[in-house]
């Protein structure tokens, strides 16, 4: 980034200061990761000086020569990997590619049903303070309150009750794999099409490490920089039935033109997750989340549903008398980053909640495998045992730095 340091050092030295910090530290926010080099190329690339409203093959531009030909090879890749009728690659992120589902298929005041938010749905799943809540009628669905777990007997109540015209799937803090069929059941029962936002856990999916919605679902949502391991972005998968409907809504409904550096980002992303190292990959996730879950509940961690089946935990702090946020932030400054999060029927306010969110995609990323996923647990319990010791934290810092530098971090190995 030559040319950035000479013409603008402040940005360039903050990209940069940010580099060192995803070098060196353990991140384990559950919803980020690490890209390959050939994904950030693509992403920094001249196709962000492009417009190309419309769908390949039908633009309101010219000069689309080579952008209709990456955007059918990003949509081609997606429908190899996930066995997909219609794919639309377009939608800017998650957020705008749930919407863009709604705006297909609602009107406003039509009701929904997904997962309450403070129970690990997602904010675009109907939360009042999302537009998702405010223009719909949202109604929602909670967790058991003994067993973490979905109870598919009062979804199915719910949505019985309720008739939504959209039952939502997904989740961005749930531990274990849904049960697509049920979902597809209680669909069928009430009459709504069924959506699965699989945003997290796309990544395992691509990878066979998780059962795929496809199969189940009417129209399946996903982010593509999660587990996936593409750039920031997202892709909406449906029926053939439902494929105008959809591509109508993204363009001209939602959107104006594609982002096509990251259309492309999305198509390198999609080959590198086609691959059997990405299988390995995606499994290795898994086992990862497992070994930091064992690891976390053999020192008295109250693990959300008791551990996990795919890559994140959540954890209650409450027995150990911390605070979510003061626990996340005394990891952070120990180089442990993960963030604050809300616990099913936390007593605690959103901004000041009871727990903690781990997730393993990005640490697996750069090659973490189970024996650093107990030294990291050990940390986490010597961070959060004592929370006030800034000693201890400098010194965790130091060594975690050290762990990270036998493990080169996806697209960080220019730093020195
Ligand atoms: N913000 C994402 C997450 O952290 O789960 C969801 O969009």
């Amino acid at each position: 980034m030559h040319t950035l340091q000479q013409q603008d050092p402040d940005i360039f030295s903050l990209i940069q200061q940010e580099e060192f910090r995803q070098k060196e530290k353990i991140r384990l926010i559950a919803s980020e990761n690490y890209v390959s080099k050939a994904v950030m190329e693509a992403t920094g690339s001249v196709l962000t000086n492009k417009y190309s409203e419309g769908y390949p093959g039908k633009r309101y531009y010219e000069g689309q020569q080579f952008i209709d030909q990456i955007e059918s090879l990003a949509i081609r890749r997606a429908k190899d990997l996930f066995g997909a009728e219609h794919i639309n690659v377009q939608p800017y992120s998650g957020s705008p590619a749930n919407l863009a589902v709604y705006l297909a298929f609602l009107n406003p005041g039509d009701t929904i049903l997904g997962m309450a938010l403070p129970h690990g749905g997602h904010l675009t799943h109907g939360a009042k303070v999302s537009i998702s809540g405010k223009y719909f009628t949202a109604e929602s669905y909670s967790l058991d309150e003994q067993t973490g777990l979905l109870n598919y007997d009062t979804i199915r109540e719910k949505a019985m009750a309720c008739r939504p015209k959209i039952l939502i799937a997904g989740h961005s803090a749930y531990p274990r794999i849904l049960d697509f069929l049920k979902f597809r059941e209680i669909a069928d029962a009430c009459g709504a099409l069924l959506m699965v936002d699989m945003a997290h856990f796309a990544g395992l999916v691509a990878g066979g490490a998780h059962p795929s919605p496809i199969p189940y679902a009417d129209i399946v949502t996903t982010t593509t920089h999660k587990s996936l391991r593409g750039p920031r972005g997202a892709m909406i998968m449906c029926k053939e039935a439902h494929a105008a409907a959809i591509d109508k809504a993204v363009f001209p409904g939602l959107q104006g033109g594609p982002h096509n550096n990251t259309t492309a980002a999305i198509a390198v992303a999609l080959k590198e997750a086609s691959t059997d190292e990405f299988k390995n990959y995606a499994a290795q996730i898994v086992k990862n989340a497992k070994a930091l879950a064992d690891t976390l509940s053999q020192k008295g961690f109250n693990l959300v549903t008791g551990g996990t089946d795919n890559h994140l935990m959540l954890i209650d702090l409450t027995n150990k008398e911390i605070t979510g946020k003061i626990a996340a932030k005394a990891l952070d400054a120990a180089g442990i980053v993960l963030n604050y999060n809300a616990v099913p029927y936390d007593k605690r306010k959103p901004f000041d909640p009871s727990g903690i969110r781990l997730g393993t995609a990005a640490v697996t990323s750069r090659g973490f495998k189970e024996e650093q996923m107990v030294q990291i647990g050990l940390w986490i319990d010597a961070i959060i045992s004592d929370p006030t010791n800034t000693v201890l934290q400098t010194e965790t810092a130091a060594a975690v730095k050290q762990l990270c530098t036998q493990y080169p971090a996806p697209g960080l190995d220019h730093l020195m």
